[in-house]
């Protein structure tokens, strides 16, 4: 099954918010295979936003990744890094769709409150910078024949 790798940034868990953020992932279906609270350090956001580094908006990134502890999240279920990215909305807050996280509890690109990896292989990567396999966790729930017809994906 596909995992995929969710923050609730520092603004999210500042606010109050990281239960609804992942009330709503989960209401999709999608599992909590991993989760754990965690302060980024200038390192370790380097090497989660390594793409990033170089750009003008890199050093408020840092700045504010590392500002306050957040959580990370590791969900798993059917096309797991597309559904977080649509239920996530648009990276600029003012441009996401209502009814996304971001459309419905956002305003400023800077202030976006979650992150969700982008590509299945970005995944793989981002989940084994944040979590070790013994933080992972493999479980079937009974309900998930309600959830997916297939276990394939
Ligand atoms: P996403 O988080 O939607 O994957 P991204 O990977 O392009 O977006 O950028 C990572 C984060 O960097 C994003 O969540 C917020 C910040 N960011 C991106 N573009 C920005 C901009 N133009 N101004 C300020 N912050 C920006
Ligand atoms: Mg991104």
């Amino acid at each position: 099954m596909e995992r995929t790798l969710v923050l609730l940034k520092p603004d999210a868990v500042q606010r109050g918010l990281s239960g609804q953020v992942i009330a709503r992932i989960e209401a999709r279906g999608l599992k909590i295979v991993g989760m754990k609270m965690l302060r980024m350090d200038r390192d370790l956001c380097g090497k989660h936003y390594a793409i990033h580094e170089g750009k003008p908006f890199f050093q408020g990134l840092v700045q504010f990744i590392t500002s306050s502890p957040i959580v990370a999240i590791v969900f798993e279920g059917l096309n797991a890094v597309e559904v977080v990215r649509s239920t996530m909305g648009a990276t600029d807050p003012a441009k996401a769709q209502p009814g996304t996280i971001r459309g419905d509890l956002g305003l400023d690109i800077g202030r976006n409150l979650v992150h969700g990896s982008d590509s299945r292989e970005n995944a793989e990567k981002e989940i084994s910078i944040f979590c070790s396999d013994e933080e992972l966790f493999s479980y079937e729930r009974s309900l998930d024949p309600w959830i997916t017809e297939t276990k394939e994906n």
